[in-house]
């Protein structure tokens, strides 16, 4: 088996990428030098190689799915973060905040459909406190103990838990007492204090997102984690995200999936720099396979990606494509993603066996619910 690798690697691959390759093929880790090296200078076939091999490892040939939707509560947000297309202050056209009755509504309209998930990410909404969020987590619990609730990022829970007064764990105990059951990986873009005052300044540090997903792990809430990539930031600043997701789950082994977010660039501040190319998102994929040795789950999230490039990234280390999504969130079609924004089943089915991989459909925590 260690030999596999370096034999798939074609004989003029260069010393340094043999090196790497024989240290994935051991079970070793690769260096920040070394992600940094296979950024720059790996072909995409030699990185397809590696990240397969990594997936093949971690996954055998299962790619996951799961049946969820998403509500997004408010779009009104005390931030501006410069890449959003999303957010509006309270009363400017296009902002729009539910009643915890509102959100209720959207959860009935699944009443009896075989659904597992709801995601629930919004706006920072300045009046919006812990304890409304509480109520309304409380109102989706009593009306369906079955689904599991993945709510808030980082950067709105920070702002919550502030308000409120508590602290970060008991604020989180609160949420979880009335029915929060994960959190989602939104909010962490690039983790860099230069980039992110360029890209959003007054949003909450690398430190507040780390210490907020480090508590929640504590807290026995499993998390998700993003990078927010192909804006301004550069291979080190990758790299360098990567190595502090990387670490924190050496600490507390809570992160289910990472998930790359490719930069979308319609209706924002930044739609100047336009959108990076799909073999940079293939790289990118492959580089976070090889490197996160620790994170069981890569996600290519169609909604972002669009669903070709996400059945590509399925041959560079993607092993999860999320769910059904039914077109029930806004973020990334406001930032100009064409693509219809749901999926059925039998089309998941397809695109993934069209990959030569095994579809699966698992819950939130990636207990398999059905084998196709
Ligand atoms: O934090 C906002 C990103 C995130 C743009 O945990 C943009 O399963 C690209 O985190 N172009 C929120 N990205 C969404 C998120 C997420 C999505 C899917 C699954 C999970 C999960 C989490 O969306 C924000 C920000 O990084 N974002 N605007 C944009 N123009
Ligand atoms: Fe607000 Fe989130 Fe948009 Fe930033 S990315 S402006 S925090 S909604």
């Amino acid at each position: 088996m260690s030999n596999d690798i370096l034999l798939l690697l074609s004989s003029s691959a260069s010393h340094k990428t043999q090196e790497i390759a024989g240290k994935i093929s051991e079970g070793q880790r690769i260096s920040n030098e070394d992600a940094l090296f296979l950024y720059n200078n790996a072909s995409l076939g030699e990185l397809a190689i590696m990240a397969d091999w990594v997936r093949q490892k971690l996954n055998s040939d299962v790619v996951y799915f799961n049946r969820n939707f998403h509500i997004e509560p408010t779009n009104i947000c005390v931030y501006q973060c410069k890449f959003c297309a999303y957010s509006r202050k309270a009363n400017e056209d296009g902002a729009w905040e539910y009643s915890i009755e509102d959100i209720l509504n959207q959860v009935k309209l699944y009443d009896g459909a075989p659904v597992t998930e709801v995601h629930i990410v919004g706006g920072v909404h300045p009046n919006r406190d812990i304890y409304f969020y509480a109520q309304m987590l409380q109102a989706i619990r009593n009306h369906r103990s079955d689904i599991h609730i993945k709510a808030f990022t980082a950067v709105e829970l920070n702002y919550m838990i502030q308000k409120s007064g508590m602290s970060i764990q008991d604020g989180l105990q609160y949420l979880k007492a009335h029915g929060l059951d994960s959190i989602p990986g939104g909010g962490a873009e690039i983790f860099d204090d230069e980039i992110r005052k360029q890209l959003c300044h007054e949003k909450s540090s690398t430190e507040m997102w780390l210490n907020i997903h480090e508590n929640a792990h504590l807290c026995g809430l499993p998390s998700n984690a993003t990078m927010l990539y192909g804006h301004i930031e550069t291979y080190e600043h990758r790299v360098n995200h990567l190595s502090k997701l990387r670490e924190l789950q050496d600490k507390t082994n809570g992160f289910n999936a990472f998930i790359p977010l490719k930069y979308r660039k319609s209706n924002n501040q930044l739609s100047h720099i336009g959108e990076v190319s799909i073999i940079e998102d293939l790289k990118n994929y492959a580089v976070s396979r090889i490197y996160m040795d620790n994170i069981r789950h890569l996600k290519a999230y169609w909604p972002m990606l669009g669903k070709e490039v996400m059945q590509l990234a399925l041959s560079f280390g993607a092993d999860d494509i999320d769910g059904t999504i039914d077109d029930t969130t806004k973020i990334y079609t406001m930032a100009g993603v064409k693509d219809k924004n749901k999926m059925d089943v039998p089309e998941m089915i397809s695109i993934i066996r069209q990959s030569s991989k095994k579809p699966v459909e698992r819950d939130s925590l990636y207990n398999i619910i059905k084998n196709y």
